[in-house]
């Protein structure tokens, strides 16, 4: 397989060429060019090249993307794990994914579920801005072999695992997803057909770096194209202002972030004028209101586009930079992906292009994951006979083909903030409280992060129950905190039928 960083491969093989000279990564007031990154991530790189599969303390650093360009230099999968995971996701991440060591940022504490792993700090070693060519980063660690990790990126199998990003189900806990590196190029390059994306572009961002979205999309799509990133650390609007307005080119985000965008304009003329100078505006995990489209356009003249991916397939559809801007669909299919909607039965294709046949979407082509790490059974069930993957995404398609999403399958299944989260495994967290006796969550429509999650409990004690932010905190600290309840309804039974099973319909709160 040609390099999946050719601008990295270039500032290796020639570290004083015009690639090595360009910029790739900024965190804050720390940035590496190419031949930067070149010099620290191959050391990296050659340290971690007999690993079996490492896991990356992934920070909103630059350390994060370091670290994941090595592992991808020395062909090493690389599981991203999230630095706020509770202990009971963390240990089941790390025994299911047996990283043989963490990779971590120097100086950061890691929580007793990596105790056992070997540890290897990511030294980057440039502190700011005005530093960055005047300063080279510190000497390497023996065997620096710039050659061999160059010789390592070509040489690899296109069906090499790149990364493991785990993902929730409807129960159990997350699967880890397969990604290899033939499904990195090829989404990648898909986006770049349809946004026109090149290395001149700068895109700024302010997204977790342990999903598809912002480690893949946001980190190794502006590296893939020899462009670069300019990373918020936390996402605010003030930093998107700041890198709109001197120089960035595109912003990725999730809706709610397009929502906090759109509350804040009215006050705030700066951001719409550095909006307005974008030449992207890119949306997508979860589906952007119609309103924050329209407010959005009416404040900056400028349309948010959405597209529509998944951890197991990388990106599906766009809307294309060259196409018409329609909110409320996630565009088109992008080059090399197959895409149907089909009955009930999972199986026959829906032929209707009439924006009114809802079907579900299947979808194949290079940008599938391989499988869910140790979980052939979780793998068979995702896909049908003949090998489309089942989404569980409910859609119609309009008459020229754009995509609308209309819904999901799984009512187990909450999208909160942009993230996936199951019902099931909040429940069993819910469940290892002595405070309950029962649980069920729900998802419920809130303006700012598209669903919230919502507890309803059976007290084990219903004089003493546990107080709203001890079960959060409960959940934060098992899972993680985005996967904390934000509402919790406390009932004496929870309403099921005759075969016992909780009928979550039934569960509201008037
Ligand atoms: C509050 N906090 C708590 C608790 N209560 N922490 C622990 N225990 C508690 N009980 C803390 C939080 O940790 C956080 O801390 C702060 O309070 C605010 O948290 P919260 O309200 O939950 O969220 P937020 O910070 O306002 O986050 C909104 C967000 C975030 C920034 C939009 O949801 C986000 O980054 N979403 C991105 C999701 C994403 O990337 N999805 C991609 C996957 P602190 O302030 O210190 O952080 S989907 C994907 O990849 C597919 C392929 C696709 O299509 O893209
Ligand atoms: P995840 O499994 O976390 O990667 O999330 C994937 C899911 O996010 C998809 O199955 C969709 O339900 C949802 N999603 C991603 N992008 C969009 C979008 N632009 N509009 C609506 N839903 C989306």
């Amino acid at each position: 397989m040609s390099s999946l960083f050719p601008a990295l491969t270039e500032a290796l093989a020639d570290p004083d060429g015009t690639a090595a000279h360009r910029s790739a990564l900024r965190f804050g007031d720390r940035s590496l060019t190419y031949g930067e990154l070149a010099a620290t991530a191959a050391p990296l790189a050659a340290r971690v090249g007999e690993a079996g599969r490492i896991a990356v303390w992934a920070t909103p650093t630059l350390e994060t993307a370091v670290a994941v360009v090595a592992a991808l230099l020395a062909g090493v999968p690389a599981v991203p794990l999230n630095p706020k995971s509770g202990g009971s996701e963390l240990g089941h991440i790390v025994a299911d994914s047996a990283p043989t060591l963490v990779l971590a940022p120097p100086g950061d504490q890691l929580p007793p579920a990596l105790a056992a792993l070997e540890r290897v700090d990511i030294e980057v070693g440039i502190d700011t801005d005005t530093d960055v060519r005047s300063t080279r980063p510190t000497a390497p660690p023996a065997p620096y072999a710039p050659a061999h990790a160059l010789d390592r990126d070509l040489d690899l199998d296109p069906e090499t695992p790149a990364l493991v990003v785990y993902t929730s189900g409807t129960t159990g806990p997350p699967k880890g997803a397969v990604i290899p590196r033939r499904a990195v190029a090829a989404t990648l390059d898909a986006l770049a057909d349809a946004w026109q994306w090149t290395g001149d572009d700068v895109l700024v961002h302010g997204l977790p770096l342990f999903h598809v979205h912002g480690l893949i999309l946001g980190i190794l799509g502006p590296l893939r194209r020899g462009g670069s990133v300019r990373h918020l650390g936390r996402f605010e609007t003030a930093g998107v202002t700041r890198e709109l307005s001197t120089g960035a080119t595109m912003l990725f985000g999730v809706p709610t972030m397009y929502h906090r965008i759109a509350e804040s304009l009215p006050d705030d003329p700066a951001l719409a004028k550095a909006l307005a100078r974008a030449r992207l505006l890119v949306s997508g995990s979860a589906a952007l209101p119609v309103h924050d489209h329209q407010r959005i356009a009416e404040a900056t003249g400028r349309r948010v586009i959405e597209r529509y991916g998944m951890t197991e397939t990388l990106m599906n559809t766009s809307v294309r930079a060259d196409g018409e801007p329609r909110a409320g669909t996630v565009g088109v299919p992008l080059p090399g992906v197959g895409l149907r909607l089909t009955e009930e039965d999972g199986t026959t294709a829906v032929e209707a292009y009439d924006g009114e046949t809802v079907g579900e979407i299947q979808v194949r082509g290079p940008n599938l994951f391989t499988e869910y790490l140790n979980r052939p059974d979780a793998t068979a069930a995702a896909f049908t006979e003949d090998g489309w993957f089942r989404t569980g995404d409910m859609a119609v398609r309009d008459p020229d083909g754009y995509v609308r999403i209309v819904g999901r399958k799984a009512t187990d299944l909450i999208k909160s903030g942009g993230y996936k989260i199951g019902a099931g495994e909040i429940e069993n967290a819910l469940l290892e409280h002595p405070g309950v006796r029962e649980a069920a969550v729900t998802g419920e429509p809130d303006a700012d992060l598209g669903e919230r999650i919502v507890a309803w409990i059976v007290p084990a004690d219903p004089e003493a129950p546990p107080s709203t932010d001890e079960l959060a905190d409960h959940v934060a600290g098992r899972l993680a905190p985005h996967k904390r309840p934000r509402v919790v309804h406390y009932l004496d039974t929870l309403p099921r039928n005759d075969m016992g099973k909780i009928m979550k319909r039934a569960l509201t709160h008037d």
